[in-house]
């Protein structure tokens, strides 16, 4: 079981990490790429890191844009440092 994050405790570790906020208990952000094919590539690349890590994003696809949300079910859909590891993973790729 996953123990959620206080507020602060999220504010705190997203000053490392570049265009993540938190949004309604998720971890949100929107990726652009140059068109459909690179953005799907790129949904498939972060999958390999979510079944690795065992933790699995929200994913909207339209077009050339990715959005990803995290949270984790386990802790009631509050974030975690799960969510905390999926979104660095995830930077990485893009
Ligand atoms: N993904 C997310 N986002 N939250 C979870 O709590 C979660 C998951 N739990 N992927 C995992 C799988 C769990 O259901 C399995 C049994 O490990």
């Amino acid at each position: 079981m996953s123990e959620p994050l206080t507020e602060s405790e999220i504010e705190s570790r997203l000053i490392n990490l570049q265009d993540w906020r938190l949004k309604e208990d998720h971890l949100k952000k929107s990726f652009a790429f140059s068109n459909f094919r690179d953005a799907m590539a790129f949904i498939v690349r972060l999958s390999y890191e979510a079944e690795q890590q065992d933790h699995h994003p929200e994913i909207f696809n339209c077009y050339n844009r990715v959005e990803i949300a995290l949270s984790t079910h386990d802790a009631g859909g509050k974030v975690t440092e799960k969510d905390f590891a999926l979104a660095t993973a995830i930077d990485a790729v893009a």
